[in-house]
Formats: C-alpha cells, sequence, structure tokens
C-alpha cells in the first residue's frame, strides 16, 4: 500500500484552504540549509493523513518542494528520470506555448529558484506567522526570491476562479487511495502521480513519494472576457442576450458558471447538477442515446475545443480512454476582484497590485507526460483531436482548427504548420460549427513558473539533509 505518512499533503488531496502563499527562495548555503531543513522544517511538513476526513489539519499546512538546480545546489544530482524537470521551465517557455519570456515575473526568468514554500491557512495572518517562524530557523541559508499569494474568492465565488467557473471538480481516483470514487472520474494508477510506486522502479529509492510540482502564475483578463463573451454572443432562439453570452462562456470551458457540464446541460445551466457529486462528471462527449450521434463530428453538447475536452479528452479516446494523462490540480485563483473602474472601462488594469489569476499548480510522475504533454499536445495544438479538423483530413492547420480558446497557444507543437498569432477557433457555436470565432486578445496571459520535485518527507531529514 502507499505510505501516506510520507506523501506531502498537497498531492493527492490538496491543502484546500482559503489562503494559500507560494514562497520562492534561493539556497545561499546549502550546509545550513540541510541541517535546518532536517531539525526545523521537516517537522513542519504536513503529510497526505493530516488532511484526511476526520483528523485535525494544523492552522497552517506546510509543503516544501526543489527545482533541479535547488537539488543541485544541495547536491543532490541523482536523476529523478524527468527530462523537463531536469531542464527547468524558462527553457520551456516557448515549448509551453508562451510568447516568449517578456510576460514573465523576473523571479522566474532563469534557474535562480531553488525551492518553493507553500503555506495554506484560513488567514494570511496565520501564514506570516508560519513564515516568519520559518525564515528566522532558516536565518541567511536562503533568500526570497519571489512571492505570490493565493486567495479563495470572496462570498457565493468561494471556489470559483476569477473568469467565475467552478474549479476542482474533476479530478483523478488515486488506487490505493480514493476512498469513493464518484461516476466519471479517471480510474488510474498511484504510479501516474507519484514515484516510485505500483512497479514503478525506475527512480532512486530515497524519491518514492514524491512528486513533480508545476508551477504556472496565469494572470486572467477578466473585464476582456466578460465583454468578448457580450460581443461575440450566441444567437440561441429562446436565449436572452445575456444567456447567450453565457452560454458562450460555457461551450469556452465546457462547463458553466455553476459547475454544470455542457456535455450533460447544452442549453442551460444546471445548479442541482452542479453540485451533484454522482452526476456532475458522470458524462464523456459520446451520446449513444442518440441515433446517429458521431463523436468524430458532432459539437453539439460539447466543442472540441472546450477546456475540460481539450485537457481530458474522456471518450474522443474511445472506449476507455486508454491514453490517460492524469494531473492532480491544486491551484488556487490570486488577486483582487475586478474593480469598478476595471467594469466600466472593460479593461484590466496596469496596476500590478490588481493582477488577478490562477496560482496554477499540479501534480504527476512524469512533467511531460503530465502538464506538459497536456499543454503542449493536446491544448496548444489545433490538430488535436487527431482526425477532428473541421475542414477535412488536413495536416497543415486551418484557421479554423481548435484550440482551447482559454489557455492554448499555438505553439506549432506537433505540428507542421506555422504559429498562427490570431487565435481562431470554430465548434462554439451549436448552430453553425463553422462559425469562426477570432480571439484577438489573450484572455489567460502566461507569467512564467518553475518545476519542482515535492520529494517524500523522509527525504528532508535524510537524503536531501546529507
Ligand atoms: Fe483548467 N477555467 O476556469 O477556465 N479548468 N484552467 N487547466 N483544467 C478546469 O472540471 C482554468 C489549466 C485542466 O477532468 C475547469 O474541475 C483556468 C492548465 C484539467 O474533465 C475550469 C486556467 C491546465 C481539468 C478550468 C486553467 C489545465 C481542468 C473545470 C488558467 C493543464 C479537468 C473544473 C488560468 C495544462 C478536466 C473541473 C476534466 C478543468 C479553468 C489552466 C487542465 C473551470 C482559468 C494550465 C486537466
Amino acid at each position: 500500500g502507499l505510505n501516506i505518512t510520507d506523501v506531502q499533503g498537497d498531492i493527492l488531496i490538496g491543502m484546500k484552504k482559503n489562503k494559500e502563499l507560494f514562497f520562492f527562495f534561493g539556497i545561499k548555503n546549502a550546509t545550513d540549509f540541510k541541517s535546518k531543513l532536517s531539525s526545523d522544517i521537516a517537522p513542519l511538513i504536513t503529510p497526505t493523513n493530516a488532511l484526511l476526513p476526520g483528523s485535525t489539519p494544523p492552522d497552517t499546512a506546510v509543503n516544501i518542494a526543489f527545482s533541479k538546480t535547488g537539488l543541485d545546489t544541495l547536491g543532490v544530482t541523482d536523476d529523478l528520470g524527468d527530462i523537463s524537470f531536469n531542464g527547468g521551465q524558462f527553457t520551456d517557455a516557448t515549448a509551453l506555448g508562451d510568447p516568449g519570456t517578456g510576460n514573465w515575473v523576473p523571479g522566474f526568468a532563469g534557474t535562480n529558484i531553488h525551492g518553493v514554500l507553500l503555506l495554506a491557512s484560513g488567514t494570511v495572518d496565520n501564514i506570516n506567522d508560519e513564515l516568519a517562524s520559518i525564515q528566522s530557523a532558516l536565518g541567511d541559508s536562503i533568500t526570497e526570491i519571489y512571492r505570490l499569494q493565493g486567495a479563495a474568492r470572496p462570498g457565493d465565488q468561494e471556489g470559483h476562479e476569477h473568469f467565475g467557473f467552478m474549479d476542482g471538480i474533476s479530478q483523478p481516483a488515486v488506487n490505493g487511495f480514493t476512498p469513493d470514487v464518484h461516476p466519471g472520474q479517471m480510474n488510474v494508477s498511484a504510479s501516474t502521480i507519484l514515484l516510485g510506486v505500483d512497479g514503478d522502479n525506475t527512480r532512486p529509492p530515497w524519491a518514492t513519494g514524491g512528486s513533480f510540482l508545476a508551477f504556472r502564475q496565469l494572470q486572467q483578463k477578466v473585464p476582456e472576457f466578460e465583454k468578448y463573451l457580450v460581443d461575440n454572443a450566441l444567437d440561441m432562439p429562446g436565449l436572452t442576450p445575456q444567456e447567450n453570452a453565457e452560454l458562450l462562456g460555457a461551450r469556452f470551458i465546457g462547463r458553466w458558471k455553476s459547475g454544470a457540464p455542457i456535455d450533460l446541460a447544452p442549453l442551460r445551466d444546471d445548479p442541482d447538477l452542479a453540485i451533484d457529486v454522482n452526476r456532475n462528471n458522470d458524462f464523456t462527449f459520446d451520446h449513444p442515446e442518440i441515433p446517429g450521434f458521431d463523436i468524430t463530428t458532432n459539437q453539439t453538447f460539447c466543442p472540441f475545443s472546450a477546456h475540460i475536452r481539450k485537457s481530458r479528452p474522456r471518450d474522443d479516446f474511445s472506449p476507455d480512454e486508454s491514453f490517460t494523462r492524469p494531473i492532480m490540480r491544486a491551484g488556487i485563483p490570486y488577486g483582487p476582484e475586478v474593480t469598478d473602474d476595471e467594469k466600466a472601462s472593460n479593461t484590466s488594469s496596469s496596476d500590478p497590485s490588481l493582477e488577478r489569476g490562477l496560482a496554477f499548480v499540479s501534480y504527476q510522475s512524469d512533467l511531460n507526460t503530465g502538464f506538459r504533454f497536456i499543454q503542449q499536445n493536446w491544448v496548444d495544438a489545433a490538430d488535436f483531436f487527431f482526425g477532428k479538423s473541421h475542414s477535412g483530413e488536413c495536416p497543415v492547420r486551418q484557421p479554423n482548427q481548435p484550440f482551447d480558446p482559454i489557455i492554448g497557444r499555438d505553439s506549432n507543437a506537433g505540428s507542421v504548420a506555422p504559429p498562427d498569432s490570431d487565435r481562431t477557433i470554430s465548434g462554439s457555436d451549436p448552430l453553425d460549427k463553422n462559425h469562426i470565432f477570432t480571439l484577438d486578445i489573450d484572455f489567460v496571459v502566461s507569467r512564467g513558473g518553475e518545476y519542482f520535485f515535492s520529494p517524500p518527507i523522509s527525504a528532508l531529514t535524510g537524503k536531501l539533509a546529507q
């Protein structure tokens, strides 16, 4: 079985607090750091079992993870078996579809970040207290490079990301860990998330139970997104203009703001469906109940380009999702609510203190088959799904092939076609699948990030402290 007492808490279950701080640091003195890591930090790290229902979670949950240059600095040079981790995210920017690194937060540019502390609590005060005691323990052995404060959105928007959509609904069920599996959840081997388990003998033994953490700071242009939906509202008879704008947004994501999947509620939101865990994930994009329904051409329920379909194609790999790319998502929104001025001008403020978005976190045992694969080969790839181009079987990118309108970029990945700066998609209009939407603005802007290894807790007093 899995030794979950040794697995950091954020990986399988998530620290799930209202506030979460990401504190990125460089290691200045490896010898001092190692000794403090073992004596002072390791005891603070929150294991999975402490977050299970029925246990009393700490006021502030703490996790820690290291970049490749961080492990190198500690003298830990074992190959963990992940090329993307070894290269770091900065060199990966173009491959991920970022238009260069000009928009990157300076701290992420390069390979200076050695590690990240993740602190989660109900209040920022708790987090700051915990951070202060960690910093006083580590003293001059580390230096702060950057910090990002995440927070759940207020009031009834709690759990919703900044565009207004409920997040965190669909997560893989990990065999041997997830207690009750809900219909539609992807069943995966623990080895897709954790290193060294379920027959994976390709990693150093000390890394068993660890996981790679992909961090991305993804800015969201909320007023611009809202305006785009209004300006390009659909034309479904019987719906108000407002409902037609909402419908377009739902078809961009694949779920309504409530979380109800459009594959089951194609025309109108269904709040009861949204909160019913036995139904809100129980769909495949196929509709055998409808005579003649063809999953390879029919987009009336869910467009091929919808964010949740691009990132988890379900029965598009029919019949059994055999080609799965599971990731555990553990992100949190950051930044304030949209201000009245921004609303009135339909424009995001350039004031850095008003930047908002998603502090994206995903865990996987191999970045190149997890986050990176999804972003590069599915989300950014206009010619995915295979054979589902709208304009015929065309190896060259056509202007109407489907990007993910939320996070898709033309990185030219796996495609023979040149990158296209005007993102154009079709399939989003249920009345006319050839209706082309020109996404003349990026609703999500990458501010960069880094790849980390979240080690098993035993390594903090063992391998990493030696
Ligand atoms: Fe996505 N959003 O609000 O638009 N995402 N995501 N994501 N995402 C999901 O089903 C969003 C991003 C996945 O199993 C939902 O839990 C935003 C990246 C995957 O059916 C919503 C951003 C990557 C799923 C959003 C963003 C993914 C998923 C529905 C960036 C990976 C599960 C809630 C700012 C490369 C799919 C849910 C499934 C769901 C949003 C980023 C992947 C609402 C705003 C970078 C695998």
